[in-house]
């Protein structure tokens, strides 16, 4: 284990030591004097509603402290209840730089249960007054161990405010006599690395950054060995990292790794604000390269976003139009490797691609029609994708935004141990997954580990970046957002490509659709921000605009809009 043991130094003298039955066995024991001392350090502001969505707790920075302090909390009752080290990451990935926010790892790297999502709703809303009663419900509830040791991670990104948020997370840990280490700066996979390798003894890897950089590092460059490219073919990347934590760990990383690529740096947070106008969420939603950034024709270049867990690739062509390539062709450049080398080495092992509703339909069609790999949808929200993909012996998953990963089974790591009786042709072969697999981070969708994937193969294969882009055309399409007075009168099925609420509105949504060719289209409440989001994709870019404004109206009507009717033209 890296670094120092932390304990915070709140709550020094050893507050009044309560106990209390609770129903009938659960004997709690709880310092509540130091809870409601501490927690009124922490106080909530009153009256504020906050819930844990897709990406956790977000909002602005100053009405975080007391999430914080309760997360801290409810992070050291999940480690207690798990027996497991967990993390707590303080971020708000591609919001802007005056919002925060935090999102608890599970020990094996993963997003929260869902039963836990719902106690950190309840104790992040709870009253000052009441926080200590659904403290103990959730303790009782999830009948943790309250003797039992608790050990906390903790990481954070970049933001002025960060800092001291992740501060009331620790003391929100002690306060329950929970111990915890702080890693400080870090990027949000990494700190979901750091809880799996605490947590597997060691065999995923070391958790000290030193032994993340190393063990990419070493199978970036083993890979990079293999391909055959001459002097001249020395590999560089343009990477834009949202002026975010993005950049510092590259920095930190790239002379690991520089034998095999050399990254040129833009938006290093030198100068630029955070997220504006730059970074993964700016290039995929506006369809242009990020500011700061100067781009010669056929240059490969890439965006992360504020957290570095998401990664796209763009590039302007020699008429200068720009190409963006996103989250499903990564996965498709990605799967289509690893299926290949999965025929090298001839075994049975299968290979699942997992989307959302969101990818481009022309991807799907693609990876079923001549890739051959099936691909199943998933709601939005990395947490149901990751779980599909966890039931293939290889399950590739990305949101089209450039969240993603790819994840490996115990038997495909079983059969490159025994690849040594294997022939040379399919050894080497079988030599190259494992270092695929040593790269991927698959503990979340990770910027760094996702570019150094992908710059293994393209040169591994000898693509340029506009070969791969080249792989299918993306069906043209456009993301619309609705205002609604309550979004929640949307209901979905389907993995969310079908509305059941409010009525009429399916039925609209088709007779629209009947209109265009090639055309697809769904709405959706989203999870992360006030809004409905609609979705439209057609045969050519007019045809999905229309498309989208005439859904978005649907929705204005039946779905309870507010403010201005939606206008078209965008
Ligand atoms: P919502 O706001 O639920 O659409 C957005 C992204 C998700 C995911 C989460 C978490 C789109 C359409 N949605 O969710 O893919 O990344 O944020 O950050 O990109
Ligand atoms: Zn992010």
């Amino acid at each position: 284990m890296g670094g120092e043991w932390g304990q915070s130094d709140i709550c020094p003298e050893a507050a009044q030591e309560w106990t209390i039955q609770v129903g009938q066995d659960l004997l709690v024991d709880m310092d509540l004097g130091a809870i409601t001392k501490y927690s009124a350090l922490h106080a909530k502001p009153s009256g504020l509603v906050l819930q844990y969505g897709t990406a956790g707790f977000r909002t602005k920075a100053e009405h975080l402290d007391h999430v914080m302090f309760r997360m801290g909390l409810l992070a050291a009752l999940r480690s207690k209840q798990t027996k497991s080290t967990v993390g707590v990451m303080v971020t708000a990935s591609h919001n802007p730089e005056e919002d925060n926010g935090v999102k608890l790892v599970d020990p094996l790297g993963e997003m929260l249960a869902p039963s836990w999502e719902e106690h950190a709703t309840c104790l992040a809303n709870a009253e000052e007054q009441d926080m200590q009663r659904v403290l103990i419900d959730i303790s009782e509830k999830e009948a943790v161990n309250l003797q039992q040791d608790a050990f906390v991670v903790v990481g954070r990104d970049t933001r002025p405010s960060s800092e001291k948020l992740s501060q009331s997370v620790m003391d929100g840990v002690t306060v329950l006599g929970g111990q915890f280490h702080d890693y400080g700066l870090l990027t949000t996979p990494q700190l979901h690395y750091m809880v799996y390798c605490r947590n597997t003894g060691g065999r995923y890897g070391k958790a000290t950054l030193e032994g993340y950089y190393q063990k990419l590092s070493k199978a970036f460059v083993e890979l990079i060995k293999q391909a055959s490219c001459s002097g001249d073919e020395y590999r560089s990347l343009k990477v834009d990292c949202a002026n975010g934590i993005g950049a510092l760990k590259l920095r930190e990383m790239e002379h690991y790794f520089s034998q095999g690529l050399s990254v040129q740096l833009f938006n290093d947070g030198s100068k630029g604000k955070l997220n504006h106008l730059c970074g993964a969420d700016f290039v995929k939603s506006h369809q242009k390269p990020p500011q700061g950034m100067e781009i010669k024709s056929n240059e490969r270049c890439c965006s992360f976003d504020g957290d570095a867990d998401r990664i796209v690739y763009y590039y302007h062509d020699a008429d200068g139009h720009f190409h963006l390539i996103d989250g499903d062709k990564i996965a498709t450049l990605i799967s289509s490797f690893l299926k290949e080398l999965l025929m090298e080495i001839g075994e049975n092992l299968n290979i699942g691609v997992v989307q959302t509703a969101y990818a481009n339909g022309s991807s799907t069609r693609y990876l079923e029609e001549v890739m051959k790999v099936p691909v199943y949808c998933t709601k939005t929200g990395v947490k149901h994708l990751h779980h599909k993909a966890q039931e293939f012996d290889i399950g590739v998953y990305f949101e089209a935004n450039g969240h993603g990963t790819a994840l490996f089974s115990t038997a495909v790591e079983m059969k490159i141990k025994q690849s040594e009786q294997l022939e040379e042709k399919k050894r080497k072969a079988a030599k190259m997954l494992e270092n695929i697999i040593d790269l991927f981070n698959q503990a979340a969708g990770d910027a760094i580990s996702d570019m150094l994937v992908i710059e293994a193969i393209l040169a591994l294969k000898g693509l340029t970046v506009q070969q791969w882009d080249a792989l299918y055309t993306d069906l043209p399409n456009r993301q619309l957002k609705v205002q609604v007075a309550d979004r929640r009168v949307i209901s979905t099925t389907n993995a969310e490509r079908q509305a059941v609420t409010p009525p009429g509105l399916q039925e609209a949504i088709n007779d629209l659709v009947k209109k265009y060719k090639l055309s697809r289209a769904f709405v959706r409440p989203s999870g992360t921000e006030d809004v409905v989001r609609v979705y439209a994709e057609a045969d050519s870019q007019e045809s999905a605009d229309h498309l989208a404004h005439e859904v978005s109206l649907a929705v204005f009507q039946l779905a309870g809009g507010i403010g201005e009717r939606p206008q078209p033209g965008f």
